[in-house]
Formats: C-alpha cells, structure tokens, sequence
C-alpha cells in the first residue's frame, strides 16, 4: 500500500473550516450591545432595560437615520419625530447622504467632500486642443461636472504642401517632396 501521499494532504483541510462557526453569533450582539459585556451569552435571560421603547405622547425629539458621522456634514441634517400613542412617528424633515454626489457644488453624499466624482465645477471654462502650427486653442465649458467639447478654435488637418503645419504635429510639409 502506498498511503504517504494521500494522509498528509487530507488531515489538514477539515481543521480549517471551524472558524466559520464564529459568524453567527456577532450578530446577534448588534440589537443589545449595551448588555453584553459583562453578562456574555447568560445576559439574554434578562430583559430589564428596553430603553427604545415607548415615549410619552405629545412630545418631539431630533432624529437622524443615516449613517453614523454624517449628520451636519453636507447637505445632511436631523429632522424630528413625534411620539403619538406611546409610539415615535418617522423621521421628519431630515436630509439623507445621497447615494453618489452630484456635481452641484454641495456634498450630496455627506462625507466630508465636495463633487468628489467630479472633474470640473460647473459653469468652469479652460482652454483646450492645440496651438501649434495652424491650429488655435478653444475653449471648453464644465457641464454636469464633465468638461464639453471644445469650441471656438482650429482642429489639425490633413497635411498638405503649404509651407505650413496643418495637422499640428510640430513639422511643416511633412512628407512633401
Ligand atoms: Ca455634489
Ligand atoms: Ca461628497
Ligand atoms: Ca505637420
Ligand atoms: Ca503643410
């Protein structure tokens, strides 16, 4: 029997999927994180904090239910909520992170950072192409935080033996006899 080969390389690969078992349980520590430190997995018996619930009808408090650290950053502010019948109503009045950031010279998306995504401010204008030989710079507008086309100057042609350079590459008659 020849089994050196085959032992070596079978024991290993089962002892490594134990740490899957790890998962599952982190989860259930995000609802009551307060409790668990000090009690571990014991602390599920007692229910004696539920601080979330209920509130006296009547009343208001601030709200905000985007992501930690954007609140007032950006176009993100709080709202308010009132409590009827012991229960608190939605969020009212407050500005959400938008998914992307739009190129409006606002932080849409409430991280810290103006049109992030956005190669030029709007309403911008830069020369653009080319002011070599016969050709002439433009001029290019930011629109949607993307730069136009340029306009307003002159494009290379073809080369042609006119003792001048008419695609703009530097050289005059390129070619010519
Ligand atoms: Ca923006
Ligand atoms: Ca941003
Ligand atoms: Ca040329
Ligand atoms: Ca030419």
């Amino acid at each position: 029997m020849s089994l050196d080969a085959d032992v070596d390389g079978a024991v290993d690969a089962p002892g490594e999927g134990v740490g899957a078992v790890d998962a599952p349980g982190e989860d259930a520590g995000a609802v009551d994180g307060a409790t668990d430190t000090s009690v571990e997995g014991v602390g599920d018996m007692a229910p004696d904090i539920m601080p979330e619930f209920g509130c006296t009808s009547g009343t208001a408090q601030v709200c905000y239910t985007g992501p930690t650290g954007t609140e007032n950053v950006g176009v993100c502010v709080g709202g308010s909520q009132t409590c009827t019948n012991g229960a608190w109503s939605s969020c009212i009045g407050e500005v959400l992170p938008a998914p992307t950031d739009a190129c409006d010279t606002l932080d849409n998306n409430c991280n810290g950072m103006t049109d992030e995504f956005c190669a030029c401010t709007p309403g911008a204008t830069q020369p653009c192409g080319s002011d070599v030989g016969l050709c002439k710079k433009g001029t290019q507008t930011c629109s949607s935080g993307m730069w136009g086309t340029c306009a307003g100057g002159t494009n290379p042609t073809t080369e042609t033996c006119d003792g001048a350079d008419n695609n703009c590459n530097g050289q005059t008659d390129e070619g010519c006899p």
